[in-house]
């Protein structure tokens, strides 16, 4: 099972921008691909995404140098490894990275080989994805659990062009099997589009397929999706709880330190922004809170988390990166109680697997991710499941590069038996 050759090359993603799709090959024959997300809304702590920046190709954005570090740096380096040594292969590229940040060869380079090697080596071994990595991890778990899918089903801010302030408006369904959860996200949300439709809203869709409607207010979406639930014959609270992912670094003002929520008028400290979510999640069954404030405000995070830290999920996405230094700092000073886990944003397989371990030990709450820019790939249903994660948020019920990670873990369920 040693590897022999690594091939990258670009394709495009959800939105029509240049990714790495990798492949692994093995000297017994076996192959393993995989495709890199992108994000829109970056965190700054995130790990370097390498672009071409030739303005005359894809408009800057192509990734011909992280392919070619993949061909070049990074093949010749794994040449011959057995690729069932996951960590000590991240850890190669890790090293001949060098950087903090991946940014010498790239994270979307380094993740790509990292996720094809986990490909190559489970079909190599005859094994789902999500056993093999629980088992090349050594995951001390003795059941798999299905993780509660956050739907998102209204896109705002940079999701959908900033129609509303805040970027993802989710549905957590509560039945018991993911399958009917996945049947009563559906419904709820095409009893959304009727609802849309009925009062003259637009219901075309944002780059993670919920609908983005122009609304008066982002808290109309709330108001909105309450009588979806409702008309689709579920009980808000009971059937379908909510979360949302306002992502608030996107319109915070350093030199103000103000939030700034233009659909609204209003413009907002930290502490006010603590009461408004605190408001919020009196009037609506609301589970989780990702990036209420923004991803520097350390005092801020805490402050939140000692107000609602006891009602709601605080998930740190741009806040933590899928990083531990991140992640220790928050456990330390109390700052957040869920972290939110996106592959690219650290870039490697081990490295995310480090921060969900790390987080689970700390009674930290775990929400695996998709990013907003998305290919078929599914790798993050199987690790979800492999880490037993508590949450997985891969957009909406429409979109195939969002119905991919669903349909999978469908398909997962079916195999759990
Ligand atoms: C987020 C993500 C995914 P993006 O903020 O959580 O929903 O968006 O990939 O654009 O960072
Ligand atoms: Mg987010």
């Amino acid at each position: 099972m040693k590897i022999e050759s690594i091939h990258a090359h670009e394709i495009l993603d959800s939105r029509g921008n240049p990714t790495l799709n990798v492949t692994v090959l093995l000297k017994n024959g076996v192959t393993g691909s995989s495709s890199v997300p992108s994000g829109a809304s970056t965190g700054v702590h995130e790990a370097l995404e390498l672009r071409d920046g030739d303005k005359k190709r894809y408009r800057g954005k192509g990734v011909l140098k992280a392919a070619a570090n993949v061909h070049k740096k990074i093949a010749p380096a794994l040449y011959g490894m057995r690729v069932t040594r996951q960590r000590d292969i991240d850890a190669a590229m890790i090293q001949l990275d060098g950087t903090p940040n991946k940014s010498k060869l790239g994270a979307n380079a380094i993740l790509g080989v990292s996720l094809a090697c986990a490909h190559a080596a489970a079909r190599a071994k005859k094994m789902p994805l999500y056993v093999y990595l629980r088992q090349t991890f050594d995951l001390p778990f003795d059941r798999f659990r299905m993780p509660i899918p956050t739907m998102n089903v209204l896109n705002g801010g940079a999701h959908a062009g900033w129609i509303l302030d805040f970027q993802e408006f989710m549905i957590v369904p509560r039945q018991r099997k993911f399958k009917e959860k996945v049947r009563c996200g559906s419904e709820v949300f095409h009893a959304l589009g009727d609802l849309l439709k009925k009062k003259g809203h637009s219901t075309l869709k944002g780059d993670e397929g919920g609908y983005a409607a122009p609304l008066k207010k982002n808290e109309d979406a709330f108001k909105l999706i309450m009588q979806a639930i409702k008309k689709a014959g579920y009980t808000p609270g009971k059937d379908v709880q909510l979360a949302m992912d306002p992502a608030v670094s996107e319109v915070y003002d350093k030199k103000t330190k103000r939030y700034k929520l233009n659909v609204d008028g209003k413009s907002l400290t930290s502490t006010q922004m603590i009461a408004m979510w605190e408001r919020w999640l009196k009037k609506y069954p609301i589970i989780s809170l990702e990036d209420g404030l923004d991803q520097d405000d350390w005092d801020g995070w805490v402050e939140m988390n000692r107000r609602l830290g006891k009602k709601v999920a605080l998930v740190g996405d741009d806040f933590l990166v899928t990083n531990v230094e991140r992640l220790r700092k928050a456990i330390e000073l109390k700052a957040a109680n869920a972290i939110l886990i996106k592959v690219n944003q650290i870039g490697s397989l081990s490295e995310a697997v480090d921060a969900i371990m790390l987080a689970k030990q700390y009674k930290y709450k775990v929400s695996v991710s998709h990013r907003s820019g998305e290919t078929a790939d599914t790798t993050i249903a199987d690790l979800a499941v492999a880490v037993n994660a508590d949450y997985i948020k891969t957009g909406s019920l429409s979109r195939s590069e969002r119905l991919a990670k669903y349909n999978r873990l469908m398909e997962i369920e079916e195999e759990l038996g």
